[in-house]
């Protein structure tokens, strides 16, 4: 077996969503153990007014004041030069497994076509997702990550790998009637989403009803909107949240929440994914039940391979599939355990992000600088609370039979 025990509840959460009838909506920012006890433990969703957002630069340059559509000149000056920078788009009309089919088009061509659609009122299908704005523009500064969203454990530790070049920071841009369908994010992680301009109609769902949305072959709604009643015959049976989010809003989307989001005109908004010690447990399981589905996919070959064979190809195609293994979750527990120890010394940390790129002996590396200032890094958990939460996770991985042979595979990264 090379699947850890059943997961045991890692930490005290229990969250129960039996009798949420509302999603709370905020005028004011919450502190953040206002945030931490009423949103991030329980795994509930909020909805926080524009004063989140009121001074970031995309709130005020990409956005028409007078009119509220997106500022397409400004795109256009302030981010397309001569060189063409490959944006990713999906094609909302067309439907690719459980997602939309993707390419990339370049970003000049991409404002120019939305702006076309926007003035013409012909219904665009193209929307920009997932670009890595921060990345792609590390200087710019567009936004600022607010401060109950910066113990952030996995851009904070993809900003620090030196291995890969990558992050979970997004901006997304679509015009009237584009939309992602329904899923759950990523590793169960959280995701928070700014809407710059426009409206965004998100219909969310609590967890443990997946049974509602899958029919006998595991297959998923794709569509909240177009349900076959025959291949899903209980779907209508599931509880769900309607939520109208106005430009500056910013919504919490928990781990595991089930969602499906619309356009109402053109809208940009900005996304990250993330975790910390308030989901941690949530992205074990899901990665745990990731394991399980591959090691089942692959049973057939178990007896033609030796024990590490075995564990080592499970973990390959856990992260070809999932893009984590035990060793990606190993890692960042390990690096933020060790930030953390620094800080209970008193040390100085950087919570790093970030902020450009530069040349070092004609070597491409990241510059990095603290995220942000002191005053913010209190917009923690206790550190005792995350060093036992890491600890926990740390100890569940050792008890893993397969812990053994991943433990001295385990690439020594460096970090920055
Ligand atoms: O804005 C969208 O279209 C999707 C955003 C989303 O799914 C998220 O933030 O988790
Ligand atoms: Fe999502």
């Amino acid at each position: 077996m090379s699947s850890p025990p059943t997961l045991p509840c890692l930490f005290h959460a229990t969250r129960d969503y039996s009798d949420i009838n509302r999603i709370d909506s905020l005028d004011i920012p919450p502190a953040y153990t206002h945030f931490l006890e009423r949103y991030l433990e329980p795994n509930l969703p909020v909805l926080i007014g524009p004063a989140l957002t009121a001074q970031w630069r995309a709130r005020q340059q990409w956005v028409c004041p007078d009119t509220g559509k997106p500022n397409f000149d400004n795109l256009r000056e302030q981010l397309c030069t001569e060189k063409p920078i490959q944006v990713p788009v999906a094609d909302c009309q067309c439907k690719d497994f459980t997602d939309q089919k993707r390419s990339t088009m370049d970003l000049k061509e991409f404002l120019d076509e939305w702006e076309e659609h926007s003035q013409s009122g012909v219904p665009s299908r193209t929307y920009l997702k997932d670009f890595h704005f921060v990345k792609t523009f590390p200087a710019y500064g567009a936004y600022e990550t607010p401060g109950i969203f910066c113990d952030d454990w996995m851009n904070e530790f993809w900003t620090r790998r030196r291995d890969m070049d990558d992050d979970y920071r997004f901006v997304y841009c679509g015009g009237d009637g584009t939309f992602t369908p329904f899923h759950a994010d990523v590793y169960r992680s959280y995701s928070w989403s700014a809407n710059i301009c426009g409206v965004k109609k998100w219909t969310l769902f609590p967890p443990n009803q997946e049974h509602l949305f899958q029919d006998q072959l595991h297959n998923t709604v794709y569509d909240i909107e177009n349900v076959d009643p025959v291949q899903f015959p209980n779907f209508h049976k599931a509880k769900r949240f309607t939520i109208y989010q106005q430009p500056g809003h910013t919504l919490f989307v928990p781990s595991g929440w089930w969602h499906q989001v619309h356009n109402i005109g053109d809208t940009i908004s900005i996304n990250h994914n993330w975790c910390n010690g308030s989901n941690l447990d949530l992205l074990v399981e899901s990665m745990t039940l990731d394991l399980k589905e591959v090691e089942r996919e692959i049973d057939h070959l178990k007896e033609m391979m030796d024990q590490d064979e075995w564990i080592e190809t499970c973990q390959k195609l856990l992260l070809l599939n999932s893009g984590w293994d035990w060793s990606t979750l190993w890692n960042m527990c390990s690096t933020i355990r060790e930030r953390v120890k620094k800080q209970q010394l008193g040390e100085e940390v950087s919570l790093v992000t970030t902020v450009g790129t530069v040349l070092q002996d004609g070597i491409e590396v990241k510059r990095i600088a603290p995220s942000f200032p002191p005053p913010l890094v209190s917009q923690q958990p206790p550190l005792e609370l995350t060093l036992r939460r890491v600890d926990a996770v740390l100890d569940f991985i050792r008890s893993d039979p397969s812990a053994v042979w991943f433990l001295q595979h385990i690439k020594d990264l460096k970090l920055q």
